[in-house]
């Protein structure tokens, strides 16, 4: 019998090799395997796990807030930790509260609808009373507050872009800011299904597409240079859709229909876009002088847009930067200039080469559900304000209309998340995590948060448990049987929380009497109660998980973003106050914000190519998501290992940057800024513009007394909210500059796991 197992990465079969050990092998019916999780069981990652629970010694010995990451840890059986845990959150819960506990706990913990790190630590949390909650995300921090107000939230967005299917037959003209790259849609969240987005693009292009890539990056649109690329300063885009608008404008085929019935506040950004407002026409000519794009050729892809059936694409990476919700907003307000949004193939979408979901014609079905219960704490924080608050507990901060003031946080406990992968400035994270009395880590592998921790228990991968592989239009259900035994102690989230449970008094609350096989049973069967609703009815669970896997593609149908809403947006309309597309926001103006008014404008990033602190340092860094893994998890794989460069991550630059340094392709080479630096090795690529320079996230920190050694780029990104009205990250808002490292070359030393001493030394 064939054994599945649902990630991240997609779906693959665990067999067992001639010698009778288990074996990674890619779904024999995805059409474009997925090769990152296939060395989930090499030697290289396991020797990583974490094998038995640990407590840093000083934090044992009473001292709490001094030695993290310095001290070495000392390990525990479970009854000892355990007890030690749970009676640390009794302590802190007695002295100051549930608000002074931080559960956020932000990352991508493994797929499985059952086994989701987060879901389990926020449900115990709740059954205990609550704890301060993050918000929205890293991936869209500024689009999950801005589209709600203007168009539509994310997540439905995300499971609603015209399918590829559509595009071949309609689609002429695919204009993506930032491309659509490959690599990107090899992941979906929850679990990718089958790959589809190679095969979609390619069949776009064979049906005669013309498709046009904006951005500073050259080698991101399919996996072949068949298409055009414009190239354009990091950050500049909104600049370039508002000139795209304007030439809209100009042109004699423009058209009002659709904004007259679709669209609410077009006068007010016309006479923005005229410089009525502000004296400042945006014109082509204007936006050239910002992003480098010569004005002919915006004004001549203006004319264009009119004149096919026009898809227009921004990647997610354009708002993790300084005022993101402007591109989001720029780009549908230019679709809708266009007047295609609900028709076959036009409009525009939000992130088609984010990830494998968008563009699928899956059915959209409700998946089984782990309920978290209700938060008796109020305060929470925008995701990425996590430095802010722990450093500045009182301080006000806005969000979305609101204005919120930091907790004071004594615990934070993380289980399924990296923020020493995921948060920018991370030498300002570590001043920041130096302040809470105690650090709780659920972790598989020695990570880098794990490392900064204060008490660590082992967690188990999915392929040592049992659970639902389900994700939104991914079009499969799976059955996740357990595949190898758990690795050293290591225990599901679950029970770990089940085991704090019994000694804080809220076990049977917390697992209601089930196991996990009855927790399967029951959030399948109420899954599949949901489903026979839509007509669609799914075997019981018993042949569920004999069979492995429930095949959802018989149900697949076309699918057109906002075709009811264009038909009628009477019967139809949007979520939005009017009903309607808001070019102009009358609830956005009203929270008065200087850095995000009532329509889409041009702000200055707060770091840019046209910056005065270009002149010191004069690259735009991005660092986007890395090819060979998901984010930082299996960085220490054979696939991982080898994409570095002398052990490395990887900087792209361009060769005229590198000549200009004495870089050579694979040197060694430093990127700094005044916030830090780090190594990175050399790869020169005309597929990236002059003045920008390319580092992948991912490489586990690394950091040494003064360099971080593997290429982690979050030494040198900026903390700071994308405005004021989401505070999301801006990840891709930061200048740095390079030289050839001609130090010797430190070794890499998170890839050992870290000292342990024996249990005798604790008190
Ligand atoms: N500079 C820069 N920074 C970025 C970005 C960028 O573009 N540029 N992108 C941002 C984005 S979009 C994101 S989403 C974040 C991602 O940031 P994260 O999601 O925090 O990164 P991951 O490396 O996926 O971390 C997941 C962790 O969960 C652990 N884990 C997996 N399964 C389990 C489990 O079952 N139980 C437990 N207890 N642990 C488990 C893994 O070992 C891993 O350490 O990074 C953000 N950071
Ligand atoms: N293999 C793999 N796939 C992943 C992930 C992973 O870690 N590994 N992470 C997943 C996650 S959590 C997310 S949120 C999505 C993120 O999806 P995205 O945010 O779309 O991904 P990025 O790779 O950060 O950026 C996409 C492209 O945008 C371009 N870009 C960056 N800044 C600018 C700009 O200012 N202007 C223009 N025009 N282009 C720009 C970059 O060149 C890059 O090629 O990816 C998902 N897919
Ligand atoms: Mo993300």
């Amino acid at each position: 019998m064939s054994r599945y197992s649902a990630t991240h990465w997609g779906v693959y079969e665990v067999e067992a090799d001639p010698a009778g050990a288990p074996r990674l092998s890619p779904l024999r019916s995805d059409p474009d395997p997925n090769p990152i999780g296939l060395d989930q069981l090499d030697g290289g990652v396991t020797r990583l796990r974490i094998a038995r629970p640990a407590i840093r010694k000083g934090w044992l010995e009473g001292r709490k807030r001094e030695g993290r990451a310095e001290e070495p840890f000392v390990e525990l059986p479970w009854d000892e930790a355990l007890d030690i845990t749970a009676a640390e959150i009794a302590r802190v819960r007695r002295d100051h509260g549930n608000e002074a506990i931080f559960g956020g706990s932000y990352g991508w913990s493994s797929a499985g609808r059952f086994h989701h790190a987060q879901s389990q630590l926020h449900r115990f949390y709740n059954m205990l009373g609550g704890y301060v909650r993050s918000v929205d995300s890293y991936s869209l921090g500024a689009g999950r507050v801005l589209m709600p107000h203007i168009a539509t939230n994310m997540d439905e967005s995300n499971a609603s872009h015209t399918s590829w299917d559509v595009l071949e037959a309609h689609c002429t003209l695919f204009v993506s800011f930032g491309g659509v790259p490959l690599k990107n849609t090899r992941v979906s969240s929850s679990g990718a299904g089958r790959h589809r987005v190679r095969g979609g693009l390619r069949r776009l292009r064979e049906a005669g597409a013309r498709i046009i890539n904006i951005g500073p990056v050259g080698d991101n649109l399919g996996d072949d240079d068949a298409h055009e690329w414009i190239a354009i300063r990091p950050n500049t885009d909104t600049a370039m859709m508002l000139a795209l608008a304007w030439t809209v404008l100009h042109d004699p085929l423009f058209d009002r229909t659709f904004l007259d019935g679709h669209t609410v506040g077009f006068e007010i950004f016309q006479a923005y876009l005229l410089g009525k407002a502000d004296g400042i026409a945006k014109t082509p000519e204007w936006a050239a002088a910002i992003t480098g794009v010569p004005a002919a050729r915006i004004a001549a892809l203006g004319h264009d847009l009119l004149r096919h059936r026009t898809m227009l694409n921004c990647a997610w990476a354009l708002q993790r930067a300084a005022h993101g919700e402007q591109p989001f907003w720029a780009l549908v307000t230019l679709a809708a200039m266009v007047g295609q949004i609900g028709l076959p193939g036009g409009g525009y979408g939000l992130g088609y080469g984010a990830m494998n979901v968008m563009g699928s014609a899956h059915p959209r079905l409700p998946g089984p559900v782990f309920p978290q219960g209700r938060n008796g704490v109020a305060a929470f924080i925008p995701c990425a304000r996590i430095a802010d608050m722990l450093l500045h507990p009182g301080e006000r901060f806005t969000y979305n209309g609101g204005v919120h003031a930091y907790p004071d946080i004594r615990l934070v406990h993380w289980a399924g998340g990296n923020p020493f992968h995921h948060h920018q400035d991370l030498h300002r994270l570590r001043r920041a995590w130096a302040r809470p009395d105690t650090i709780i880590v659920q972790e598989q592998y020695w990570t880098p948060i794990a490392r900064q921790a204060d008490i660590v228990l082992p967690a188990t991968l999915s392929l040592e448990r049992d659970d639902i592989g389900f994700a939104t239009r991914e079009g499969l259900f799976v059955a996740m049987r357990q595949a190898v035994p758990p690795q050293g102690q290591a225990r599901d989230d679950h029970a770990i929380f089940a085991a704090l449970g019994r000694r804080l008094g809220v076990e049977q609350a917390f697992t209601e009497g089930l196991d996990t096989r009855g927790w399967l049973r029951r959030i399948y069967d109420e899954s599949a109660r949901k489903i026979a609703a839509t007509g669609i009815n799914l075997p019981d669970f018993d042949h569920f998980w004999e069979d492995g896997l429930i095949d959802l593609s018989v149900h697949d149908a076309p699918h057109v973003m906002h075709a009811d809403f264009r038909r009628d947006p009477i019967a139809h309309p949007l979520p939005t106050p009017s009903g309607k597309i808001e070019i102009f926001s009358e609830r956005i103006a009203g929270f008065a914000l200087p850095d995000c008014p009532g329509h889409p404008v041009w702000l200055e990033p707060y770091e840019w190519l046209g910056h005065a602190k270009a002149a010191a340092y004069p690259l735009h860094l991005l660092s986007d998501q890395p090819q060979r893994r998901l984010h930082s998890q299996l960085d220490a794989s054979p696939y991982s290992r080898a994409g570095k460069v002398a052990g490395r991550e990887p900087v792209y630059l361009n060769p005229a940057d590198a000549a200009a340094r004495g870089i050579a392709d694979g040197d060694l080479v430093e990127l700094f800024n005044d916030r830090g630096r780090c190594l990175a090795g050399a790869i020169l690529s005309d597929a990236i513009m002059q003045g920008v320079t390319r580092l992948a996230t991912g490489a586990w920190f690394d950091p040494g007394p003064d360099v971080e050694r593997h290429g982690n780029p979050n030494v040198l990104t900026l903390d700071r909210g994308a405005s004021g009205l989401s505070q999301g990250c801006v990840a891709q808002t930061c200048l740095v500059e390079a030289r050839r490292f001609l130090s010797e070359l430190p070794r890499i030393r998170v890839f050992d796991p870290p000292p342990i001493l024996p249990r005798s030394v604790s008190p």
